[in-house]
């Protein structure tokens, strides 16, 4: 029965046909006449059933109580993690047979087109939170394969908060709102989180990518993604191989200022989803290739850390990662309910050619998304609501329950039958059945903890030597914003501690901000766990990372080679240069960029050639920060104008702030020395080395200041200029 993904059967008028004359007396098709969920026409919709024209309204009014009960129960429980999520469908494309490594048909076959939907989201907040919450990202990948669903449940962080899922409750109550006041909302900036952080030394090598930039994308198409643990690929041989998923944007991967952060919060929440929707919308669909770090099983123990252990990385320096195909998404969703919020991902969704390893947290997680699943989605037919269903055919004995959808015939629903004639049977090797690996196990039952997970720093440092000197500024502004709204001081200081156990001069400067001193150091320990309780009392190890500096931790040395989709403002008002606007909004338009021009108001300007220009937004409902470069072009009247108004400047203080190119014209001069940062500008005309150094292009060459403009806007942000930005903004 092939299954039909989307757009079931409705009575929906199509856009094109909408009739704006409401005569109820019109003859009209069918089609377009309202029922009730039982296919009755509705003759009123307006009024209820009453006894009386004052009466009060009738139990017997099916047609009020079928439309009451279903709006009654329109929200369904979001989700108690990853609430807040955006969605997009699109394909994953195979660039080289992988069959040397498994038999999963999507990843040996270069001839198939695999349909995804891919879900990104944050994870402490409420589904109405903002977008640019400090916070982990997820990144779930449902690939509709030829053999069933294959869901690679992952995150924008390769590592996670703890070793094994038991903790994750505990994680996730000290994350959220605390619960005497549901405050504060998607933030990790209150006592409980840091309080549990403090006591849990395996979390510092997560809390160092949390409080790193990767936790403020600058969009979801700019993030990486990471399947987290340790997974097998398995060849039609039965030989394995361990495996770790990445996914790497083409676009680079790149974030925004912590103060943008805030502010974007503030004036639009939903700057992700948007800027997701709208990259698809335009055919500027986002790209990342998938990547696999591969391990033969005889080298399991090859490595300083465990492969087990979902605190750890394996450094691309010792197992480079392959790239083997792309992922396109190329198709937003018809609708956010039907499909973003009822798709249900599952870690325990595999095919295949692909299998689990004994990672305790992944363990974990195999339970967990059904069982939070069959209340979310109301029963346990939640696979047969469109997106969640395979692209195959589903046979099996599993029957009824609330919300059943297929209507299964015969009076079989039991293996094995004869009256059947033994349907539906179970799949032989041969017939592609799904076989586990055979794993030798021979162990006690114990519940404890591995001596090869107790290195909880070895990493964390690796992490935190990788960065950039602008991305360990950002740490050490992070980490003292968020304990700065720590209250209870023990709690700051016991962080300071597991600092320094990272680096001294990590946990001195957060102290110096802190007014604190940072303690001596103590070997910290899992606390709280009785000693008689397995051996969790046994101290950490002191393990050094193999590798001491991995380029692929820092986003300094990411791909930084496009403007594309990258939003530009040019700052006008009357009589701008209209020749200085067109020629550079056709050189950004023609490198994919987006250009808006951005005036005191909105509707159309005349500029200095008497060209009719429409304005896109007016610096009332614009802000720097919804843009990654700013230009003001020339035009005496316009540059009079925009150097006077107070909602420009800010504009262009703020833009300097958060290190973003900035250009002009020569003679737009006055406006950007109305600025704050009219002593840092460089003299005119710039250079094509000084441009990309600094970001700060004037010219009047438009050919010129084109070139430099795109050169400097595709390095991203000036984050050098940074220990200077004392500017108020
Ligand atoms: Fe999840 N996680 N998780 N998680 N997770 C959920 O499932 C859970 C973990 C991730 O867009 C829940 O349907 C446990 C790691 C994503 O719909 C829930 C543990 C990683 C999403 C759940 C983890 C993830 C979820 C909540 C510790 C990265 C959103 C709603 C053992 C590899 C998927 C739901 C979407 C969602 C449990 C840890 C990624 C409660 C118990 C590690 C991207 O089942």
């Amino acid at each position: 029965m092939p299954v039909k993904k989307n757009k079931p059967a409705n009575n929906e008028v199509p856009e094109s046909k909408k009739d704006a004359d409401l005569n109820p007396e019109k003859e009209r098709s069918d089609a377009q006449l309202m029922t009730t969920n039982q296919g009755v026409k509705v003759n009123d919709d307006q009024n209820s059933l009453k006894s009386g024209d004052r009466g009060s309204t009738l139990m017997e009014d099916f047609i009020f109580r079928e439309k009451m009960t279903h709006f009654d129960h329109e929200r369904i429980p979001e989700r108690v993690v990853h609430a807040r999520g955006s969605a997009a469908h699109g394909y994953f494309k195979l660039y080289e047979s992988q069959a040397a490594l498994t038999k999963a048909k999507f990843l040996t076959d270069t001839s198939v087109e695999t349909p995804v939907f891919v879900r990104f989201s944050t994870v402490a907040g409420s589904r109405g939170s903002t977008d640019l919450a400090r916070d982990v990202r997820g990144f779930a990948v449902k690939f509709y394969t030829d053999e069933g669903n294959f869901d690679l449940v992952g995150n924008n962080m390769p590592v996670f908060f703890i070793q094994d899922a038991m903790k994750f409750p505990d994680l996730v109550h000290a994350v959220k709102p605390e619960p005497h006041h549901e405050m504060p909302q998607a933030a990790s900036a209150h006592d409980t989180f840091w309080d549990f952080i403090s006591l849990m030394p395996e979390s510092t090598h997560m809390i160092m990518w949390l409080m790193s930039d990767r936790a403020i994308p600058r969009s979801y198409r700019m993030m990486e993604g990471f399947g987290v643990h340790t997974f097998r690929l398995i060849n039609e041989e039965g030989v394995a191989h361990f495996v770790k998923f990445h996914w790497k944007p083409v676009l680079g991967v790149h974030s925004v200022a912590w103060d943008e952060a805030q502010n974007i919060s503030g004036k639009d929440p939903d700057y992700h989803r948007r800027d997701l929707w709208e990259a698809i919308e335009s055919g500027a669909y986002p790209e990342w290739e998938l990547g696999i770090q591969v391990v033969p099983e005889e080298d399991e123990h090859k490595y300083e850390f465990d492969l087990l252990d979902p605190t750890k990385i394996i450094p691309e320096e010792l197992v480079p990662v392959q790239r083997i195909g792309k992922l396109t998404l190329n198709r937003n969703p018809d609708n956010f309910f039907a499909e973003t919020e009822q798709v249900a991902f599952h870690v325990g969704n595999i095919v295949p050619g692909i299998d689990f390893t004994n990672d305790p947290l992944m363990q974990g997680r195999l339970f967990s998304y059904t069982d939070t699943q069959l209340i979310r989605l109301g029963g346990p037919n939640f696979h047969e609501i469109p997106i969640n269903r395979p692209v195959v055919p589903i046979h099996n004995n599993q029957r009824d329950g609330h919300m059943r959808q297929q209507i299964n015939v015969g009076r079989t629903s039991y293996n094995p039958n004869s009256i059947g004639s033994g349907c539906p049977f179970q799949a032989g090797k041969m017939q592609g059945g799904f076989t586990s690996y055979a794993e030798r196990i021979d162990a006690h039952k114990i519940r404890a903890r591995s001596q090869s997970f107790r290195d909880h720093f070895s990493q964390a440092k690796l992490f935190y030597n990788s960065q950039s000197d602008p991305e360990k500024d950002h740490m050490v502004d992070a980490f003292s914003f968020e304990l700065g709204k720590v209250e209870i001081k023990e709690i700051r200081e016991r962080m300071l501690g597991i600092l320094s156990l990272v680096d001294m001069g990590l946990a001195n400067r957060v102290a110096r901000n802190l007014g604190l001193h940072v303690p001596a150091p103590e070997r910290p320990i899992n606390k709280g766990v009785p000693a008689d309780a397995g051996d969790e009392q046994e101290p950490i190890l002191d393990v050094k990372s193999s590798v001491e500096v991995s380029s692929a931790l820092s986003m300094a040395n990411t791909v930084k080679n496009s403007i594309k989709t990258r939003k530009i403002a040019f700052l006008v008002d009357e009589g701008v240069n209209d020749d200085s606007v067109v020629l550079l909004q056709d050189a950004l338009l023609d490198q994919g960029a987006v250009v808006e021009l951005i005036a005191p108001r909105l509707g159309t300007i005349t500029g200095k050639n008497n060209t009719i220009i429409p304005v896109n937004k007016s610096l009332l409902t614009a802000a720097s920060v919804f843009y990654d470069a700013v230009y003001v072009p020339g035009g005496a009247s316009s540059v009079g104008s925009l150097a006077k108004d107070h909602q420009a400047i800010h504009f262009l203080n703020e833009a300097f702030k958060h290190c973003k190119t900035i250009a002009a014209d020569t003679d737009a001069l006055p406006v950007l020395e109305a600025t704050n940062f009219a002593k840092k500008l460089p003299v005119p005309p710039t250079t094509d080395i000084k441009a990309v150094e600094e970001g700060l292009i004037i010219h009047n060459d438009m050919g010129v200041l084109g070139i430099q403009f795109i050169a400097a806007v595709s390095k991203h942000r000036f984050w050098d200029r940074e220990p200077e930005r004392r500017v108020p903004a």
